[in-house]
């Protein structure tokens, strides 16, 4: 499909704002070249082939110079977008490049919004859908394991995925459907079984994608990891100590910290948003009172909870009973109990040195560490990635399902295809199974963008800066 004659030429700043080497304009749809031509002094780019690039110069209408430029020329097909575009490279200075960008406007061609680009490389079957959203995912990526989960994506690894998928529900309706043109001779699935076999293993092959999700989820967006614990407990000095800063404020005083405080920090690959709070305790001053209230909020929201407890402190039964409640949940959240402070109290271990008991024998850690000294620092680094993934830290070439619209699309696909078992195992007639496959079908086309509207095309590229 190439609908190029159908759009425009649009042009955006392709590159961010702010002062570099160089900064990109970009310009795409049908008769670029011959507008861009009108203020270009060079080389006729009319006349050029696909796929080179010119030296020359934007000027104005009254013969004025803008800027000195490279044109990189590409001719339909065989564009980002599949359509003719000029990229023009200019000085990177911001009121140079915004010039650049108005006179090429100037030649009748409009501002493209953010993700036009790119919206257009789908439109003309450059890319599926999903790989238009992993080109957004990469631009975003804060961590490797994002980009490589973004990289795979952009590949077309799910959509072959999906591809598989839909060939395989094709030929199960057109099992079904061959039954049903039998229907008034009353015959019945010749290969019924086969036909359960197939839908089976869709559905299985489905629900291994669907694991992957929360692994890929917190690939993509971060491991929103919550310090929390009593006052002086340590939360600060372990958000500066694992970020290498000293972001945080720290002082001996309890209830320092007043409002949660964010911090990115990455470790072998993952993204963690370490979430500093303050410390948990009842009091009147309203400031921290409104400080415990969003450290409970905080948590509420965390995929991570590392409940920080002073070793050097004797037993307080009301925080024993909060640390309970914390592990009750460990199965919706998962949690860790660090002990801190280790250099000030030494800890008995009982041999095993993932549980290792304090003095105070009804708190069982899962570590203890020290900060100040960095005593099992890295031991906690590698308990929080294990603890956050649950242990699936899937390799780099696992594909990874990462958006939440694709998780629903293909848990739609799953109960639909789940529906169409349960009609075969009733001995349901076949015209009942085909609308249940093809409505799986429909999707699983809602992934990859055989089937999309344009209000999922609007909430998609929404997402994506101008100029890509
Ligand atoms: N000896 C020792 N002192 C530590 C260690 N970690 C933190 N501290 C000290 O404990 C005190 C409190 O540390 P913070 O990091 O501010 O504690 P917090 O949990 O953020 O406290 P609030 O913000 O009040 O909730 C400071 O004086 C730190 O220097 C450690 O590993 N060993
Ligand atoms: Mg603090």
């Amino acid at each position: 499909m190439n609908n190029s004659a159908q759009h425009p030429p649009a042009a955006a700043i392709a590159t961010p704002v702010g002062e570099g080497g160089i900064a990109v304009v970009r310009v795409s749809g049908y008769g670029t070249i011959q507008k861009v031509n009108r203020c270009f002094r060079g080389k006729n780019l009319e006349e050029a082939d696909s796929h080179t690039v010119h030296f020359g110069r934007i000027v104005r209408p009254d013969g004025r110079i803008v800027d000195e430029v490279l044109a990189t020329l590409f001719h339909a097909p065989r564009s980002y977008t599949g359509e003719e575009t000029v990229e023009i490279s200019c000085h990177g200075g911001v009121l140079v490049t915004q010039a650049v960008l108005e006179t090429i406007l100037e030649q009748g061609i409009r501002a493209a919004e953010p993700g036009e680009f790119t919206r257009r490389a789908f439109l003309n079957g450059k890319l599926e859908l999903s790989q238009a959203e992993a080109v957004a995912d990469l631009i975003h990526a804060k961590s490797i394991k994002a980009a490589d989960a973004a990289s795979q994506q952009l590949e077309g690894r799910l959509g072959e995925h999906i591809k598989i998928f839909r060939q395989q529900i094709i030929d199960a309706t057109a099992m079904v459907e061959l039954e049903l043109d039998f229907i008034e001779e009353d015959v019945e699935f010749a290969n019924k079984e086969q036909l359960r076999q197939l839908l089976s293993e869709v559905r299985s092959e489905i629900d291994a994608l669907l694991d992957t999700y929360e692994t890929g989820r917190l690939v993509k967006d971060g491991v929103k990891t919550v310090f929390i614990g009593r006052p002086n407990a340590g939360k600060s000095t372990l958000l500066n100590t694992l970020t290498g800063t000293d972001r945080a404020i720290v002082t001996d005083i309890a209830g320092t910290t007043r409002d949660t405080i964010d911090a990115d920090w990455s470790y072998e690959g993952l993204l963690f948003k370490l979430i500093d709070t303050a410390g948990l305790r009842d009091t009147e001053d309203r400031i921290e009172a409104e400080g415990v209230r969003r450290s409970q909020k905080a948590f509420e929201r965390a995929d991570l909870v590392v409940y920080l407890k002073d070793l050097s402190l004797p037993d307080d039964p009301a925080e024993r009973t909060e640390i309970a409640s914390f592990q009750k949940r460990a199965a919706q959240t998962p949690f860790l109990l660090v002990g801190t402070k280790k250099d000030l109290f030494q800890v008995s271990g009982k041999g095993d040195s993932d549980t290792v008991t304090s003095a105070d024998t009804r708190v069982e850690y899962d570590l203890t560490i020290s900060a100040l000294s960095g005593e099992n620092i890295s031991s906690l680094k590698q308990a929080m990635k294990q603890r956050a993934l649950e242990n699936k830290d899937y390799d780099t070439s696992t594909l990874l399902v990462t958006s939440s619209r694709h998780r629903d699309a293909l848990q739609k696909a799953r109960e639909n295809v789940e529906r169409a078992i349960g009609a075969l195992d009733q001995g349901m007639t076949g015209d009942f199974l085909s609308i249940d496959l093809r409505a799986a079908l429909q999707e699983l086309g809602t992934i990859t963008g055989e089937i999309t509207n344009e209000h999922i095309l609007d909430s998609i590229f929404s997402r994506f800066c101008i100029g890509k």
